[in-house]
């Protein structure tokens, strides 16, 4: 049988700053653990990452501490690859996107597209700095934003109001860099035409959830983009931190960080190839089209795994006869909260991996993030769920079964697998059981589900435990020594067993556990079987999970309240009745919806109220469409002060909430409710 070829990736870290507990949930993890099954059931399997290293929040920090680019990624590539080590990443390799290998890679993507004629160049106006002599980046432009007067708002956008404009729009434009007043000149740049994809993308994404079963939050962030309709994007930007635009008319401008980033999946295997003298190594998995190729990511890079970079791939492919396979998969999860509340380094809300791994090493980290990964939904770190499944679970279940079993052998019959007697009921059950366990968790590994996995192994130490206690092996000593070595050499099968089937998840325990029973693993297909021959010796025991105490959690959760910094927002404070009645919020009927030239997120909106009919500019076109919302009796603001969105008249403003899907839901009342009806 030939084994199966698999490409695991994992989302690239910024090197802008240490890697978290959220980002171990959404990506790393679950990947590892995925990887190192694959790897038990004997698949060919390569594992890639490395750090993205461009792009322009790492020129932002570089010039906040006054330092080149350089030296901020050369500082978190190697802290965060230190921490990955730590916690047990077993990474086939760690690369950079700052290396040649992958400027080069960069390069011939661009290139080859741009030989093949399908980048369009457009012209935009954009900021300039004339101090700095550069255009300004999006995010290095703040000014008053047009419709709210907030005074830190960027070039097109106000995180305050949420209101989106041109950038002649902004008053009082200032540059970071210098503080100058920019002004709007003309630039070009290159686009790929990603819309040209879309009905190939969209059969590309039913093709394989139909094959492999794509998670449901994937296929609704996919399905999002898809309804909006794929849109040219620039892929290169007027930057000198990054990878050089290699055609001569291209002075000053780089390639779009997302533009190359993902490349940086080929390049580091590329790296791999070269450290293992092997040439061609990594064709064998890119250019082979039996390869499975498995990305995880976080939700929040979702379009650039399953349409941007499959829209590049195919454009590639269509120019080449070297083909790269696309993902098979892309199991993304949503987001792990610390506390109830986002992880913040600038609020300094959560904790670095290897300050966390400094305090407490090894696996109950992993199986903490392991047992609540956020697969359907977001979830939280607690400190205090983190101590009780490290003490009721690893050490009261599973450290506890192992430990009890090997020091009643080691007690009672001399160290030595004691044998295996005539089976009755109860012995044949949970060797049943335990036979059953490597397809049961394959099922679930297989297809993504690894929290089910890692809890149902849990419940394999359970029923060990029972196994034990029902079998009563302290009273058969003395009255049934056959019966009570039976009891001891189902039990020490099974934590054979688990001690494989636990290996992807807890890597540094199960390896203690193999050297206390003396033994190798075998293999995931393998592990079930009576590995543990009758008469072998095993080694001294050891506790393997040491509980942790009330004090120590304790003192990690004051802490951390301790560090938190307060928000620069004011504080929250209780407004009266009258503030709150100042407010008129009002029910309005959408008559008339239309989608606003140029603009991806703006619906431009009649409204009807009490007294009259008025436009309304609603940043929600990409929820709803035009059709969509007319007739909906909606709430709004009916008296805030008119403005102008991309130049247009906006009188009012829509209530609408985000849900779980960030999707906006309009709130919207039914219609027995009048028109001009107040809302309090
Ligand atoms: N660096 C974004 C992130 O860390 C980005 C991922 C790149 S994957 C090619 O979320
Ligand atoms: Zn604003």
């Amino acid at each position: 049988m030939t084994k199966e070829k698999i490409l695991v990736t994992a989302a690239l870290p910024y090197a802008n700053g240490p890697i978290h507990l959220g980002h171990l949930s959404g990506a790393y993890l679950p990947a590892d653990i995925y990887v190192r099954y694959q790897r038990l059931k004997g698949s060919d399997v390569i594992f890639i990452c490395g750090s993205d290293e461009h792009g322009v929040p790492i020129t932002i920090t570089a010039d906040k501490e006054h330092v080149k680019p350089q030296e901020i990624i050369d500082r978190y590539h190697s802290q965060n690859k230190a921490a990955f080590e730590k916690f047990g990443m077993s990474f086939d390799n760690y690369s950079r996107t700052s290396l040649p290998i992958h400027h080069e890679t960069g390069k011939d993507f661009f290139l080859k597209y741009y030989s093949m004629g399908i980048l369009n160049e457009k012209k935009s106006m954009q900021f300039f700095d004339n101090k700095a002599r550069m255009f300004l980046p999006d995010r290095y432009v703040e000014g008053t934003c047009p419709n709210c007067g907030y005074e830190e708002a960027r070039s097109d956008e106000c995180e305050n109001c949420g209101a989106l404009y041109q950038p002649n729009e902004l008053k009082n434009p200032k540059s970071k860099i210098t503080g100058e007043t920019p002004v709007l000149k003309e630039t070009s740049h290159w686009y790929f035409p990603l819309g040209k994809y879309q009905k190939r993308l969209e059969e590309y994404v039913n093709a394989m959830n139909e094959k492999f079963g794509w998670k449901e939050n994937v296929l609704q962030y996919c399905r999002g983009w898809f309804k909006d309709g794929l849109e040219d994007r620039a892929v290169t930007r007027d930057l000198d931190w990054g990878i050089k635009v290699p055609i001569d008319s291209a002075e000053g401008k780089v390639l779009y960080v997302w533009f190359e980033a993902v490349l940086g999946y080929i390049s580091s295997a590329k790296e791999l190839s070269q450290k293992l003298n092997r040439k061609n190594l990594w064709k064998e998995y890119w250019h082979d089209e039996k390869t499975k190729y498995v990305a995880f990511i976080g939700k929040d890079n979702v379009v650039f795994h399953c349409i941007i970079f499959p829209a590049m791939l195919m454009a590639w492919n269509d120019g080449s006869s070297e083909r790269y396979v696309l993902p098979q998969n892309v199991p993304a999860n949503e987001f792990l909260n610390f506390e109830g509340k986002k992880f913040s380094k600038s609020r300094n809300w959560g904790i670095d991996v290897a300050d966390f791994l400094n305090i407490f090493p090894g696996d109950p980290l992993r199986y903490t993030l392991a047992a609540n990964l956020p697969e359907t939904r977001d979830t939280d770190f607690y400190w205090k769920e983190f101590q009780l499944r490290n003490n009721s679970e690893l050490a009261d279940i599973l450290g506890n079964f192992i430990n009890r079993t090997l020091t009643f052998v080691h007690k009672n019959f001399d160290a030595k697998i004691p044998p295996k007697g005539e089976l009755e009921k109860i012995d044949s059950e949970m060797l049943n059981l335990i036979s059953e366990y490597p397809s049961k968790i394959s099922e679930l590994f297989e297809t993504y589900k690894i929290r089910d996995g890692v809890l149902e192994i849990m419940n394999l130490a359970r029923a060990g435990n029972k196994y034990f206690n029902d079998s009563e092996p302290w009273k058969t000593l003395k009255s049934d020594k056959e019966k009570c070595a039976t009891t001891l050499h189902v039990c020490l099968q099974a934590i054979y067993t688990l001690a494989e089937l636990i290996s992807p998840v807890l890597p540094f325990s199960s390896e203690k556990i193999f050297k206390m029973l003396n033994a190798e693993k075998t293999g995931w297909n393998e592990c079930a079987k009576e590995n543990l021959k009758t008469g072998h010796e095993l080694r001294q025991p050891e506790i393997i999970f040491p509980k942790i105490e009330d004090e120590i959690i304790e003192k990690q959760m004051e802490n951390l309240n301790n560090n938190e910094t307060a928000l620069e927002k004011p504080q929250e404070e209780n407004v009266s009745i009258d503030d709150f009645m100042k407010i008129k919020l009002k029910v309005a009927e959408v008559i008339h919806a239309e989608k606003l030239e140029k603009s991806e997120k703006l619906l431009k909106l009649k409204v009807k109220l009490d007294d009259g009919e008025r436009q309304v500019i609603a940043g929600i076109a990409k929820y709803y469409a035009p059709e969509e919302i007319v007739g909906k009796k909606i709430v709004m603001v009916a008296n805030l002060k008119p403005a102008k969105l991309m130049g247009q008249e906006s009188n009012g403003m829509i209530l609408a909430v985000e849900d779980e899907n960030n999707k906006l839901n309009v709130l919207s009342v039914g219609n027995s409710v009048k028109v001009g009806t107040r809302v309090r």
